[in-house]
């Protein structure tokens, strides 16, 4: 059943014991809006924890300080940030089927929910979590704010893309009214790099790969790479790599693709306008937004290339 942000502030309202689930591989939306809304939850008085099948991102250690550990048998379910119930990882057999609201953002969410609201409009979760906190009158502090601070920094590119709107800062404008370091955030998630990542930048734009008149690039993260750099980089520093063909002037279409198995495939799409991510990473499967969007290809290396640059193509020749 798709309800509106109300009436998740009613549900949560009268709700208790409440595990918050966030997506595997986590970013910091995601983990933002869990440990956000455990704060809130918990500060009014509720029974509150955080799950995710994967680790916390060292990066982002400092949210796991921003609640009280909590042990408990859950009575209601939340996930926040999952667009599919598959990427709830190895908790999606646990949980997949008694999630009793979800809160989302992103326009092609499935909703395996009892409930799910879904705020295409809203750049990041945090941000749906912090109307949600309005409309229960929660209370606020630097904790929570930061938590909050973390995913919408993370998903707007620190306030750069296209999906940053007057609302987007206004809601930052308020959380800075209460204590938290922003600055400390900006650096741990966009300045700092370990030096295992400056130089595994290095090898894949050494080897990045153009078409198209240069309109595409692509870096290929396969296999070989990864072990190559395993043991000089941290497991985290392979993610985040999506943006860096897009920084190329004049690319319009960046794609990044990792490889997750012999034959498993990950893409993640960038776009420029007018060309749709989410439209090209649905024919394969997958989705996301117009400007970012991902999908999973199985197949050979050279069959997943074929496939990809095939659709790639296309999608930039029609504009
Ligand atoms: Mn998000």
């Amino acid at each position: 059943m798709l309800i509106d942000l109300k009436q998740a502030a009613e549900f949560i309202a009268q709700s208790d014991d409440i595990l918050i689930l966030s997506h595997a591989n986590p970013d910091g939306d995601t983990l933002g809006s869990a440990y956000g809304l455990c704060g809130i939850l918990q500060k009014m008085g509720k029974r509150a924890r955080t799950l995710c099948a994967d680790e916390i991102i060292p990066r982002m250690e400092y949210l796991r300080n921003t609640v009280a550990t909590q042990e408990f048998e859950p009575k209601t379910v939340i996930s926040v940030d999952v667009a599919d119930r598959t990427l709830l990882g190895s908790y999606d057999e646990v949980y997949g089927d008694r999630i009793d609201l979800a809160i989302d953002h992103h326009e092609s969410g499935q909703p395996f929910a009892k409930r799910t609201v879904i705020d295409p409009a809203a750049a990041a979760t945090c941000e749906m979590i912090f109307e949600l906190a309005e409309l229960m009158n929660a209370p606020m502090d630097g904790q929570i704010a930061s938590c909050l601070y973390t995913g919408i920094a993370t998903d707007t590119g620190c306030f750069r893309y296209s999906n940053t709107l007057s609302k987007t800062h206004y809601i930052t404008a308020k959380l800075m009214e209460n204590d938290f370091d922003a600055a400390r955030i900006n650096y741990l998630l966009f300045d700092v790099k370990t030096k295992g990542r400056v130089e595994l930048e290095h090898a894949l734009i050494k080897d990045m790969e153009f078409y198209c008149d240069d309109r595409i690039a692509v870096i290929w993260v396969t296999s070989d790479i990864i072990s190559r750099f395993e043991g000089r980089v941290d497991a985290e520093d392979f993610n985040g790599l999506a943006s860096l063909p897009k920084r190329i002037e004049g690319v319009q279409l960046g794609a990044t693709v990792k490889q997750k198995g012999p034959t498993t495939f990950k893409v993640s799409i960038r776009t420029a306008e007018p060309i749709n991510a989410g439209e090209i990473c649905a024919l394969f499967g997958g989705g996301g937004h117009a400007r970012a969007a991902g999908c999973t290809i199985e197949g050979s290396l050279e069959f997943v290339k074929a496939k990809l640059m095939s659709a790639l193509k296309k999608a930039v020749a029609s504009e």
